[in-house]
């Protein structure tokens, strides 16, 4: 039965994707559970039937600014962005969205770049010591990784909104082939 789902709704997106065209740029809104990240494979799938189809694809990881409103709400946010990292395996770009609820912005640098020991000794200061070599073994992933940051995105400030259009166009290569392209090249213009 639900081998039967998911060739219809393979057949579904295939005849779908086929309407688009080569430079067209599609948005995909996914749920927030975390398990289809991190547990089940469906988004993969549906990662993987993207690229057959040739298209450049990038995960866009959105945390809300709330969750840096406590240094253990943040941790588990940087798990989960690694986790889809880990599972999807695909160029990334974390960001920090609703900075408009954001007051104070003068410690904002330790989350968008966080660094694993001022996190861990905050870690340590919010938590009992029996919790200390767990915090230790979370935070050495994210250091390992090196990969977690974030930018931050304010949806009342243009350039805000420009600034991550540009991350996610860099990291799709959106616009690569239009530079490179010579349609209307004419030789006799070399000369000139
Ligand atoms: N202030 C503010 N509110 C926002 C912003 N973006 C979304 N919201 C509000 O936050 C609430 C929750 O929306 P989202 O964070 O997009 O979450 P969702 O899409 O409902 O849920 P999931 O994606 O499944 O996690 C809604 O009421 C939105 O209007 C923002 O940039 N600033
Ligand atoms: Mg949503």
């Amino acid at each position: 039965m639900i081998r039967e789902l998911e060739d219809n709704l393979d057949d579904w997106l295939t005849d779908e994707l086929d309407n688009y065209m080569d430079d067209d740029y599609l948005v995909f809104d996914c749920p927030g559970q975390i398990e289809l990240f991190s547990h089940v494979p469906v988004l993969r799938n549906f990662v993987e039937h993207l690229k057959s189809k040739n298209f450049n694809v990038c995960v866009v990881y959105l945390l809300d600014s709330q969750f840096i409103t406590d240094v253990t709400k943040f941790i588990s946010g940087c798990m989960a962005s690694l986790s889809a990292m880990v599972q999807l395996e695909l160029p990334h770009v974390n960001i920090l969205s609703k900075m408009d609820l954001v007051t104070n912005k003068r410690d904002i640098g330790k989350y968008l770049n966080p660094q694993g020991q001022v996190l861990l000794s905050e870690l340590n200061q919010r938590m009992a010591p029996q919790f200390f070599k767990l915090n230790k073994a979370l935070i050495d992933l994210v250091d390992q990784y090196s990969m977690v940051s974030f930018v931050p995105l304010d949806l009342r400030k243009e350039s805000s909104i420009q600034y991550i259009l540009s991350q996610i166009d860099n990291c799709i290569q959106y616009g690569e082939d239009a530079d490179v392209k010579v349609k209307d090249f004419d030789p006799e213009d070399i000369d000139d």
